[in-house]
């Protein structure tokens, strides 16, 4: 009868992440994950590292590369009527700074360490269910190879992201609070050399969003809002780069490298979160607790810290015998996720341009910013919430 410690389901970040603190800490997990590692690695997503995060990866002993090849960003910049304005986080927040680093990256340097430890993950297990989560001896049930399969364990980690079993699980004992929002985001990945490699830009236009990202210094990221219903067959390449340098400032727009696009997707956005994220011995993290608009760069990075207090929460258990960490885990986890929710929605509402919103709300949004990039506190506080508060 196959048992471990700790089963988790999903080998996305939250769940990479959590087998690899786990296993540093001596405590036996196994990742379920319904998908191959090739698929997962083929998922195009962040790319913007709070400093928690990179300080995650080196707990787990596993940094070397992000700090080898993670470039550092000490500022953000702001694109409005025409004119860009730079925030210069570093200052404003005695010195915390972000890391540009792409999910890609961070979830392959999660897979080598696990599969160099020997560690064990199923992928492609398909049909995952959950039981007696309620009771002291949960199991999960999948198959693979054509073979039912029985896991048995002390607790199950629901890192299965938004469309995961876990939450669909216990949706009856869930609260759900969710604003969908009514544009999307088309992304474009190209092998050309970052226009802004130093600082993230951030457009706010009549036309619509825009942000100028990176993923090294020969590989950059960009998005642009678009009608939530628009298809990527909608925007060949042209059409994007053309759309791109419309809605930043002219200076950019001249310095733009163009490229053939090596992927192109199209995310809706929305803000949503399940409470509480414990049931029983189910314990939610990441996005299959929360999802949250990707302008704060906040989606991986609230992942992180989910993984951080509940990871702690185990050893403590294990170790101490202590439930303390178990029982606080969702009330605490909730209360940056709230933070991280509320800063995602303003800074979306702040910097998309909304169906009908007019001539009035527009004006509003620029003295917003005109006002945001021009006042000591409000700098500070975008800045202190960019590049994460405090865990
Ligand atoms: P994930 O969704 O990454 O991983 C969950 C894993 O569980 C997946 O591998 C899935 O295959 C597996 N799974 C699902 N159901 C299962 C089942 N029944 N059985 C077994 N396994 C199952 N965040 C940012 O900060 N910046 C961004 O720019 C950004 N862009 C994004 C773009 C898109 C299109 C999406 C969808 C998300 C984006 N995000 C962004 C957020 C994203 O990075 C997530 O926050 C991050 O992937 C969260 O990691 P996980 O919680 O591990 O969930
Ligand atoms: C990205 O590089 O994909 C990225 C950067 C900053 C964001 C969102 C996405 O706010």
């Amino acid at each position: 009868m196959p048992k471990t410690q700790i089963a988790i389901i999903g080998a996305g970040p939250a769940g990479l992440l959590l087998g690899q603190l786990l296993h540093k800490a001596g405590i036996d997990n196994v990742i379920l994950e319904r998908q191959t590692a090739e698929y997962v690695l083929g998922r195009i997503r962040a790319g913007i590292l709070e400093q928690v995060t990179v300080d995650l990866m080196d707990e787990a002993g596993i940094g070397a590369r992000l700090h080898r090849e993670g470039v550092v960003h000490h500022a953000i910049e702001l694109v409005f009527r025409g004119e860009r304005h730079p925030i210069d986080v570093d200052r404003l927040t005695g010195g915390k700074v972000v890391t540009a680093y792409g999910q890609t990256e961070l979830t392959r340097d999660l897979m080598e360490a696990r599969q160099a430890a020997g560690l064990p993950t199923v992928y492609e297990a398909a049909d995952v269910s959950l039981h007696g989560f309620d009771g002291d001896k949960p199991l999960l049930r999948y198959r693979h190879g054509g073979q039912e399969h029985e896991l048995h364990c002390d607790f199950i980690a629901g890192c299965d992201g938004f469309h995961g079993v876990s939450r669909a699980t216990v949706q009856d004992h869930v609260t759900e609070y969710e604003k969908v929002y009514p544009f999307g985001w088309l992304g474009v990945l190209a092998d050309v050399p970052p226009v802004s490699p130093h600082a993230i830009v951030y457009g706010n236009s009549e036309r619509g969003f825009s942000l100028c990202s990176m993923r090294s210094l020969t590989r950059s990221r960009y998005y642009v809002q678009c009608p939530v219903d628009d298809r990527v067959q909608d925007w060949p390449d042209d059409r994007f780069w053309d759309e791109l340098k419309r809605r930043v400032d002219p200076h950019l727009a001249d310095n733009i490298i163009t490229g053939p696009s090596i992927e192109k997707s199209i995310a809706p956005l929305r803000s949503f979160v399940a409470e509480p994220m414990r049931f029983g011995r189910l314990f939610l993290a990441g996005d299959a607790a929360h999802i949250v608009p990707p302008t704060g760069a906040k989606g991986l990075n609230l992942a992180a810290s989910d993984v951080k207090y509940l990871s702690s929460a185990f050893i403590e258990h294990y170790r101490e015998r202590s439930a303390a960490g178990l029982d606080h885990y969702s009330d605490r986890a909730l209360h940056r996720v709230w933070k991280a929710e509320r800063f995602s929605w303003w800074l979306t509402t702040l910097m998309h341009s909304f169906p009908d919103m007019g001539a009035f709300n527009q004006k509003l949004q620029e003295a917003e910013l005109e006002y945001l990039v021009h006042s000591e506190a409000a700098s500070t506080a975008l800045a202190e919430n960019y590049v994460g508060l405090p865990l």
